[in-house]
């Protein structure tokens, strides 16, 4: 049976906040129609339905950009770095990524999931209906594989929608030190084609930095990406600006990610290339960053910017996507409009969805209903769980 959701505020997302009073009426997992009370189709006179009492209705949300298939913490690192430790110290010292590493590559496939799932869990209380995982903290073929079968397993364990990015290159493995080239030989490029071959890829991400990898490097592995036809992304420009999103854009990326360092030719390039510029301020704060990302060039250029976790133990041990739009509003000066979109319509493009992001019929019925009156008090708040009730395809939490 249909359900008529009425007597709420819409935040559509189409043009601007798109603020409306319709009714909107779910049928199976899409949205079938959106008006005024008055003039519901007959054919809908009989939906099963809900008073929503002027809450807020706003697209589900969309965590464009996380690392959730972990095990570990890296609270000693936290402290390292609160003693004067840079993030880059730390990770040349071999801490860093490559301590969840040894972690991660000792923990079960079951223990990975367990964990993974519960920081799904926290991001569909905060509202969240798609999620994007990424590997990375495997760096071998079987222990990246391992991870992507995660990533793929927690969509199909909850009503999440979950898009998996092979990250391989993320970091150097330990036994490749010094011998980059090598790692994405044996194992970045092997990794993805058997991943590929087994379905568990959505997109293909790299981490373009002096303590990572190279352009020529990452270049290397988006050819393979392209020759397998997977879409590309890249961390690029988080520390120091290597040129990253102008690669990322030669290769019609779906988002250049971090971009704290990204000079005005990476603006151009992503404004020409159409790929969103997808804003992490968690890890921004957890870093104590100074470098803001070009927010006002980004603006000018009419590039669109996504928000997102960036969830990982190290740069952004955080699973609220709400929490993440205050930082955006607060440290980069994004305003709650731009917040809102960077996790509903910029979030799904950089995903490459089209059927999800605003409230309109015939997109996918993920909505979230808020204790709120004004998309504004999603970025407002600081730490809170605002969330109501979340419809995922059509169908309310139970
Ligand atoms: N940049 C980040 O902020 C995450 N990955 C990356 O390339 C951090 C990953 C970590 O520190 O574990
Ligand atoms: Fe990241």
């Amino acid at each position: 049976m249909a359900i008529l959701l009425h007597n709420a505020i819409l935040a559509t997302m189409s043009d601007g906040y798109g603020l409306s009073q319709d009714a909107i009426v779910i049928d199976g997992d899409q949205i079938a129609w959106m008006g005024g009370l008055t003039d519901l189709p007959a054919t809908y006179a009989r939906a099963e339905r809900h008073d929503l009492a002027g809450r807020l209705v706003t697209p589900a949300l969309i965590d464009c950009h996380s690392h959730i298939v972990f095990a570990g913490d890296r609270a000693a690192e936290f402290e390292m770095r609160l003693n004067g430790a840079s993030y880059e110290e730390v990770a040349r010292a071999g801490g860093g990524i490559l301590s969840t590493v040894s972690a991660t590559r000792a923990a079960s496939e079951a223990a990975l999931l367990a964990n993974a799932l519960t920081r799904a869990d926290q991001m569909i209380a905060g509202g969240v209906a798609t999620l994007e995982i990424k590997s990375g903290y495997g760096l071998t073929v079987a222990d990246e594989m391992k991870l992507l079968r995660v990533a793929r397993e927690v969509g199909r364990q909850r009503p999440l929608s979950v898009r998996v990015t092979h990250l391989a290159a993320h970091a150097i493995a330990p036994e490749y030190t010094g011998r980059a080239g090598a790692y994405i030989d044996e194992v970045a490029i092997p990794s993805l084609q058997a991943a590929q071959a087994e379905g568990l890829v959505d997109a293909v991400d790299a981490f373009c930095e002096g303590i990572a990898f190279s352009p020529a490097q990452v270049e290397r592995v988006f050819l393979a990406a392209q020759a397998l036809g997977l879409p590309v992304k890249l961390h690029a420009e988080q520390l120091s600006d290597l040129k990253g999103a102008v690669l990322a854009a030669r290769f019609k990326a779906l988002s250049a990610d971090h971009i704290e360092y990204m000079g005005v030719d990476g603006v151009a390039a992503l404004a020409r290339s159409g790929s969103v510029a997808v804003i992490l301020p968690g890890a921004f704060y957890t870093l104590r960053e100074t470098q803001i990302p070009p927010i006002a060039a980004l603006r000018a250029a009419g590039v669109p910017m996504a928000v997102a976790t960036d969830c990982n133990p190290g740069s952004a041990p955080m699973t609220s996507l709400t929490l993440a739009m205050n930082m955006a509003c607060t440290l980069f000066r994004m305003t709650p409009l731009e917040a809102l979109q960077g996790t509903t319509l910029h979030a799904a493009r950089a995903l490459g969805l089209h059927d999800r992001g605003q409230i309109a019929a015939g997109q996918r019925a993920d909505l979230a209903i808020w204790h709120a009156q004004h998309p504004a008090e999603l970025s407002y708040r600081i730490g809170a769980t605002p969330l109501h009730t979340r419809i995922f395809g059509g169908r309310f939490d139970a």
